[in-house]
């Protein structure tokens, strides 16, 4: 193991150990940033042994045939579990109905953000799309049954994986944070299913691929891989993805020591895959600090989410400044983002951070490709960006320099605006 000011950095999953909110004090102002708080990693992180998930059967209802969305939905048969779909999806209209799921109503989350808006606007007929979640990897959530794959395991080095060996193309989750992928993938798209929560693209396809090892690290050449990967594009030694994606979500920053810039083949794997057409996605970080200096969050071609509360005010972990493209729900400190999850008590998560407030971003950005299956990384950013929610009084924060970009999501007004252009079409 390289010492930490070599050429490895840490990666810190926002809420997985960085769950946003707890010791909130801030490194002292240095001429080379301290460590970051909330995030010191061990000199010599030890890496766990291999370790069975933690996964736990769910206490609530034993899975139980999904439904379709609507019992007028044509009878198609169950989707296979990973090649593309041929065919639109079917949404009956005038789009889809408030869930019934029974978390719904605690999802305060995807209220604020006018979700029943956005879905009720949903046409008939949905363009297929896939999301990849670069995290820590392939969990089977009963949420996305069908609809959920299981990418590549972009973990290099054999001692910090824990499944006993480097890169393979088995990507499942391993270890305690394994659960961080999982509540990512479900705020995106859990199914509206009448069982846990409700999800916000909930017929998208999600590509589980696992760039975090057991301990938190992510080694930058393996996520500039992951993400090449994830967007369709060739990586020496491995198969190419058979399920290339449009939207890439990374709820984890790379933590350098000092945090100044965007790694430079962090920022060469972003500019590739935009210009394939695929937008990437990212959490701000969790340290109350500016965000530019992180990896990805302060890369060019990133759209960069902050956290906000329902109100449009930034918590104080949350990240900010003008690296922050905008701002969506990421919880607080005893008003966590209410998600499934297998391993969670009762089958249920409240997690906050900015981890959570990325894949808002995300699932919105896909519902916008349902219905605009051409819209750009660039227009998706601006459609994204111009219907925002204005902060109150204008700004997130009471001090001027703690910016959170455009407004809060609003994913009522991204997919109004989209459909009232062709743009994409
Ligand atoms: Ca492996
Ligand atoms: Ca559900």
């Amino acid at each position: 193991m390289k010492n930490r000011f070599g050429d490895r950095f840490r990666a810190a999953l926002f809420g997985g150990l960085l769950l946003g909110g707890a010791g909130l004090s801030f490194a002292a102002t240095t001429a080379i940033p301290a460590l970051p708080p909330r995030s010191t990693p061990p000199t010599t992180p030890a890496p766990q042994p291999p370790a069975t998930l933690p996964e736990l059967p769910p206490l609530s209802p034993p899975p139980a045939p999904l439904p379709e969305l609507s019992p007028t939905t044509p009878a198609t048969p169950a989707r296979p579990s990973s090649p593309a779909p041929t065919t639109p999806n079917r949404v009956t209209p005038p789009g889809l109905p408030r869930p019934t799921d029974p978390l719904y109503s605690r999802q305060r989350n995807l209220q604020s953000i006018g979700m029943e808006g956005a879905w009720a606007q949903l046409p008939v007929t949905l363009s297929p799309v896939t999301v990849a979640v670069l995290d820590t990897g392939f969990i089977a959530s009963p949420e996305l049954v069908g609809r959920v794959i299981n990418g590549y395991d972009f973990v290099s080095d054999a001692a910090r994986a824990g499944d006993g060996n480097g890169r393979d193309a088995d990507a499942a989750g391993v270890g305690a944070l394994a659960y961080h992928a999982e509540v990512v993938g479900n705020i995106i798209s859990a199914a509206h299913d009448g069982r846990g929560m409700a999800g916000i693209a909930p017929r998208v396809r999600v590509v589980q691929i696992r760039v975090a090892g057991t301990d938190g690290l992510i080694d930058p050449q393996d996520l500039a891989d992951s993400l090449r990967w994830a967007a369709g594009m060739t990586v020496a030694g491995v198969p190419t993805n058979p399920n290339p994606a449009r939207i890439l979500n990374l709820s984890l920053y790379a933590d350098f020591i000092p945090l100044t810039r965007c790694d430079t083949r962090v920022q060469a794997a972003v500019d590739a895959a935009t210009a394939r057409g695929a937008l990437v996605i990212a959490g701000a970080a969790n340290d109350g600090k500016d965000a530019s200096g992180y990896s990805p969050a302060g890369c060019r071609n990133v759209l960069t989410v902050t956290s906000v509360s329902e109100a449009g005010v930034r918590p104080s972990y949350a990240n900010w400044g003008r690296a922050v493209t905008l701002a969506a729900p990421g919880g607080e400190v005893g008003r966590g983002v209410v998600v499934s999850s297998l391993s969670g008590p009762g089958g249920v998560r409240e997690p906050n951070g900015t981890s959570f407030a990325a894949p808002h971003a995300a699932g919105v950005a896909a519902l916008l490709l349902s219905v605009r299956p051409k819209l750009s990384p660039s227009q998706l950013r601006s459609l994204l960006t111009r219907t925002a929610t204005p902060f109150p009084s204008g700004r997130c924060d009471p001090d001027p320099a703690r910016t959170c970009g455009a407004g809060t999501l609003n994913a009522d007004a991204a997919i109004k605006a989209a459909l009232a252009s062709p743009l994409g079409k």
